[in-house]
């Protein structure tokens, strides 16, 4: 065995890993160097217990120095292990202010915001047209009776005009409404003329889908009930309310029949160039008033209907009815 290393040596080997490690420590760039630095110089197989392997072979009266010595060292190096640590971390944080500053100007990311499907949208737009002309908002049920949905507008049982109208029955003699004209009957009932009103909703009719035809779609319907109503009044609210909807373009009526309304017209626009049908209406045949109780030599009015699923078509050039009702979204958010 090699004869015991003196306390000058082994105290020389503490000053060099002192200064060493001082140096090093300094250097170290980041907390995991540094971290790998601290295993290197106090962890078990590390420099310092390298160098404290010889305690064993020291004298007694050695050894404390040395001890002592070595301790101390310890605490030193564990004290500029922390301090270089908190630099570490001050700089790092420095670094992420400068560079990761928070732009309180900057946009925000913003929320995705929903709307009005085009077929609500082109509804609403209907009714405040008509709402601007003094009109009122009626609305009803869509499961109906054979006497509001047909009876009271002059479609009595075994008339041909039912046939018109294929109807989704519920029972013997409940029905999902065909049109919304049964909401206007029972406005009539608990409301006494004059009366001016609006009445949007769904209706149902057993057609089979293709591009033009959904057994769901939408309506909104028209009446006005007073003294002295004729087909000029009819004639200039549709005239008013089309050429506010679509614009100044060319109208043309055409003599038509529907069982609740005498006379009954269709209504033609033009609309880059060709003519197109999108509502109809007529005098409210007087049967129907005096169904309602109200005397026909008194009080006349007038009625139109208007299938929205049309009026929006038209208005945002789309060919065919059923991309209104597949909720594909790269459709429905061009809208
Ligand atoms: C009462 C009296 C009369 C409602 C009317 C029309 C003409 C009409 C169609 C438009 C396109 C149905 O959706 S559509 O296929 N409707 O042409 N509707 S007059 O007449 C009434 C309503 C209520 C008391």
């Amino acid at each position: 065995m090699s004869s015991p290393p003196s306390i000058k040596q082994i105290t020389g080997e503490l000053d060099l890993l002192e200064s060493d490690a001082a140096l090093e420590i300094a250097k170290a760039s980041d907390q995991d160097s540094l971290e790998k630095l601290r295993i290197n110089l106090l962890g078990k197989k590390g420099r310092l217990s390298g160098i404290l392997g010889v305690m064993g072979r020291l004298s007694s009266e050695e050894r404390p120095l040395i001890g002592q010595r070595a301790n101390s060292l310890k605490t030193q190096l564990q004290a500029l292990l922390a301090k270089r640590i908190e630099e570490l971390k001050s700089a790092s944080l420095a670094d992420q202010l400068i560079n990761q500053t928070l732009d309180v100007t900057a946009p925000a990311s913003g929320i995705p915001i929903g709307h009005r499907h085009p077929l609500i949208a082109t509804s609403e737009k209907i009714v405040d047209l008509f709402c601007g002309l003094g009109y009122e908002v009626a609305q009803g049920p869509e499961i109906e009776n054979d006497h509001y949905n047909f009876s009271a507008l002059n479609i009595p049982k075994d008339h041909p005009a039912r046939d018109m109208q294929d109807t989704f029955y519920l029972s013997n003699n409940l029905l999902l409404r065909t049109h919304t004209s049964p909401v206007q009957i029972r406005h009539l009932e608990k409301n006494p003329p004059p009366v001016r009103i609006v009445s949007p909703g769904r209706v149902y009719r057993r057609d089979a889908v293709d591009a033009t035809h959904s057994p769901v779609f939408h309506q909104v319907e028209v009446l006005a009930i007073d003294e002295g109503l004729n087909f000029s009044h009819l004639r200039g609210t549709v005239m008013a309310f089309l050429n506010s909807f679509f614009g100044e373009l060319p109208v043309r009526f055409r003599a038509s029949y529907f069982p609740f309304t005498e006379p009954s017209a269709e209504v033609d626009v033009q609309w880059r160039g060709k003519w197109l049908e999108v509502m109809g209406c007529g005098m409210v045949d007087p049967s129907v008033l005096e169904g309602l109780g109200l005397d026909p030599c008194r009080w006349s009015g007038f009625a139109a209907g208007l299938g929205v699923e049309r009026f929006c078509m038209v208005r945002h050039g789309i060919d065919d009815i059923r991309r209104l009702y597949t909720s594909d979204l790269r459709f429905l958010q061009q809208f």
